[in-house]
């Protein structure tokens, strides 16, 4: 028996700590690490169901390749090896490096990753992608105003007054911030919800603001003239720190609260109380989420929303924050390289080609000398998650040569010749760091690897042996095969920061070197000037955009689709999945077992469809028939269907959307989707 201390490496806010007991070589208890002041509650459903996820019969073990009859079925390493090095050399042959796509998404975090980019660049490099499919419009939005994403300890929000969860859903994606927001009621806050949809988290705020989707940026940007007209703003902040107040105020000046209650179908007398509150409450706390800013104007609504901390002087205090990410804790630049929102460098001009993650089947579609032949994918799953699944399904499918490198048979698996069994978070050792708490965390291996499973760091070591590599060669590359090796680099790496030993790590989450529990509590800002910008340089030359957030309507209701198309799919998280992942589980599955499209009430009646009917959901781009939920929890107009269920299952929101960036940092506009409805007879 034994107890570990280690970090939920999920793509997922909280990232929290736990303790696992291992008996047997099984997981046999999971329990909350106190250390951690953020996640002291301990770990979720899914987390719980790690004890199911790591053992279970589904997992796929074993390599395996699939049979011309169909389906799979299971090959040696050495097959799989030699298959896949020959495939590799010939497509290197004769078409050059770039005809394979390298695509790595966001399945585990941490620095172990940074290895399956070197074996590309030691192979002479590959296509890989640029962009990322969650948050970058935000980030940048918010590193062109204030130079840096970081925000306030997670449990300084129990400080604030007013907390607007601007488009965030914490109640099912971020549980944790719910313990400190329930803090902060307790003392009299007030919490404001703003979301199309009525959500966990609406049900336990004080008001709930429902716009149409995308009108976010113009109902912050008339309430900042509301606060300008009515002098409710903190001027002395202002004239110190705000670079473009000035030619900020002429642009909002004139916008009224009628005319963003027009656009937005929001009430005016609740713009206007919000509106006050903003201008009255200190200190105030706006949370926006990620799933408000995946729309086409989604970097400049994130400024618009800024703005209104700018002009409050709600930055830098306890209780005064924006709270959209918190980077803090990446410490070590490669934690971030997965998440990375840049095209890659090409400092050594290897990598050379990259194809956009929003614009997938599209971009690998369009590539010509060389065209891609054979992609290689590892902790993602495309074919469910990037928009637009038809058209990824045909680009990989238009390939002469598919790997997957998965744990479950996904949508992404099921299309691969051969599937390489993919480790879990108890097999290989790693750091991670996270994008809300404040915590630097080790991730031990705790538990030997599963069937004939291997991490990624030994596939790409024993696959440069078949390739003809020669070892030492190799080892400038990539680890020898061993954990002990992993924690040799890792230690390595922690050399760079004396304030995080590997002993203090192996007991616990340890604070990030640096750390500023307060962010911009010394008010600086690494902008260009060295101020807050309202009115950035930056944007226009980097993104082609206004200077100054403005508000603008979404692309997809521009175009012809309107006329055909008038229900906007949005398709949030959801509790109990982490995107694709979890869902297979019986832990998890017993919730929710079937997909489902949730559908205002009078929209049905429109369309002749009664509760629990079987109902067409359709576009130009896919159609998928699930069962309808009706109820009035959703604004009139939208529907909502949550990301992450699998084709396999029933269907995916991406069969509906578009590969479009969003208007800075190349991130996917996933919501700018319309969509019909109607009855299955
Ligand atoms: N349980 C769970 N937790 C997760 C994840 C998960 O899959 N499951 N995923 C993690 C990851 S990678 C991410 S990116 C985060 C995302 O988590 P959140 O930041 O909470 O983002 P979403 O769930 O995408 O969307 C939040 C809300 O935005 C609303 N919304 C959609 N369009 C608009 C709009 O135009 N305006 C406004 N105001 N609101 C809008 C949606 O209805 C939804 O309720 O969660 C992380 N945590
Ligand atoms: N319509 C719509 N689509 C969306 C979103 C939306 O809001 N709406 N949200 C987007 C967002 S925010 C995100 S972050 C993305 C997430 O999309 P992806 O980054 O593709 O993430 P997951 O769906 O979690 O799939 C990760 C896969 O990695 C596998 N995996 C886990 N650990 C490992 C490992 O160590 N090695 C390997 N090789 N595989 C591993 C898991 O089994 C899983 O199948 O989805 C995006 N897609
Ligand atoms: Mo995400």
């Amino acid at each position: 028996m034994s107890i570990h201390s280690t970090a939920c490496p999920r793509n997922c806010y909280s990232t929290c700590s736990f303790k696992v007991r291992v008996e047997n070589g099984r997981i046999v208890n999971i329990e909350p690490h106190p250390a951690n002041k953020a996640t002291p509650a301990g770990v979720c459903i899914k987390g719980l169901s790690y004890f199911e996820r790591a053992h279970s019969p589904e997992r796929i073990v074993h390599p395996v390749k699939k049979r011309s009859a169909g389906g799979f079925e299971k090959i040696t390493w050495n097959e799989a090896l030699a298959t896949i090095a020959d495939r590799l050399n010939h497509f290197k042959k004769n078409f050059g490096p770039h005809s394979i796509l390298f695509y790595e998404s966001s399945g585990m975090a941490g620095l172990v990753n940074e290895f399956s980019g070197r074996f590309w660049q030691m192979f002479g490099g590959a296509t890989t992608t640029y962009g990322n499919l969650c948050w970058p419009a935000g980030l940048e939005g918010i590193r062109l105003t204030l130079g840096e994403n970081k925000h306030n300890v997670p449990w300084d929000i129990e400080n604030a007054r007013l907390i607007v969860l601007w488009g965030k859903n914490p109640a099912e994606t971020n549980i944790q911030q719910m313990i400190f927001i329930e803090k902060a009621q307790a003392n009299g806050a007030k919490v404001v919800v703003i979301d199309p949809r009525r959500t966990q988290s609406s049900e336990r705020a004080d008001v709930l603001i429902q716009p149409r989707p995308g009108t976010d940026a113009i109902i912050a940007l008339a309430i900042a003239g509301e606060l300008i007209r009515n002098n409710w703003i903190d001027l002395e902040f202002v004239n110190r720190h705000v670079l473009g107040f000035d030619e900020f105020k002429k642009t909002v000046l004139d916008l009224t609260l009628d005319e963003a209650a027009r656009r937005s179908d929001v009430p005016v007398a609740m713009l206007a109380q919000l509106a006050h509150d903003i201008g009255h409450i200190k200190p105030m706390t706006i949370a926006p989420g990620y799933g408000m800013q995946r729309y086409t104007n989604g970097g400049q609504t994130i400024r618009a929303l800024l703005a209104l901390n700018v002009l409050t002087g709600n930055i830098g205090e306890r209780g005064a924050c924006f709270h959209f990410a918190n980077l803090q804790s990446y410490v070590f630049d490669d934690v971030k390289e997965p998440l990375c929102y840049y095209p890659p460098k090409d400092s050594n001009g290897i990598f050379r080609r990259t194809v956009s993650k929003a614009k997938l089947g599209e971009d690998m579609l369009r590539q010509r000398d060389p065209e891609l032949k054979m992609i290689w994918v590892e902790r993602g799953n495309p074919v469910a998650q990037n928009p637009d699944t038809n058209l990824t399904l045909r680009a990989m499918r238009e390939l002469d040569f598919r790997v997957v490198v998965e744990q479950f048979m996904t949508d992404t698996a099921a299309e691969a010749d051969i599937i390489l069994p993919a480790k879990n978070m108890f097999e290989q050792t790693d750091i991670i760091g996270s994008y809300w708490n404040p915590y630097v965390q080790l991730k031990p291996k705790i538990l030997e690897s599963a069937g004939e499973v291997k991490p990624e760091t030994e596939i790409y070591y024993l696959l440069a042996l078949e390739l003809g590599y020669a070892r030492q060669q190799i080892l400038e590359y990539l680890p020898e095969p061993g954990d002990d090796k992993i924690q040799t680099f890792l230690k390595e790496r922690l050399k760079a920061f004396p304030q995080l030993s590997w002993e203090a790590l192996v007991e616990g989450p340890q604070l990030a070197p640096g750390l500023q529990e307060i962010a911009f509590e010394n008010l600086e800002f690494s902008t260009p000037s060295g101020k807050i910008e309202l009115y950035s340089m930056q944007a226009k030359e980097l993104w082609g955009v206004a200077p100054l957030p403005t508000s603008t309507e979404l692309i997809e209701g521009e175009e012809k689709h309107k006329e055909k198309y008038t229900i906007n799919l949005l398709s949030p998280n959801t509790k109990n999945r982490i995107h694709s992942q979890f869902g297979n589980l019986s832990m998890i599955r017993q919730f929710e077992p079937h997909p489902y499209v949730v559908m205002n009430a009078s929209d049905a009646i429109d369309r002749n469809i009664g509760e629990g009917n079987a109902v067409r959901v359709y576009n130009d781009r896919g159609e998928m028939k699930v069962p309808v939920k009706l109820n009035f929890s959703i604004r009139k107009g939208c529907a909502s269907f949550s990301n992450g269920w699998w084709l396999s299952e029933g269907g995916t929101p991406n069969l509906f959307s578009k590969g479009r960036e969003t208007d800075m940092g190349h991130g996917a506009a996933f919501h700018d989707t319309l969509v019909e409805i109607e009855r299955v007879k």
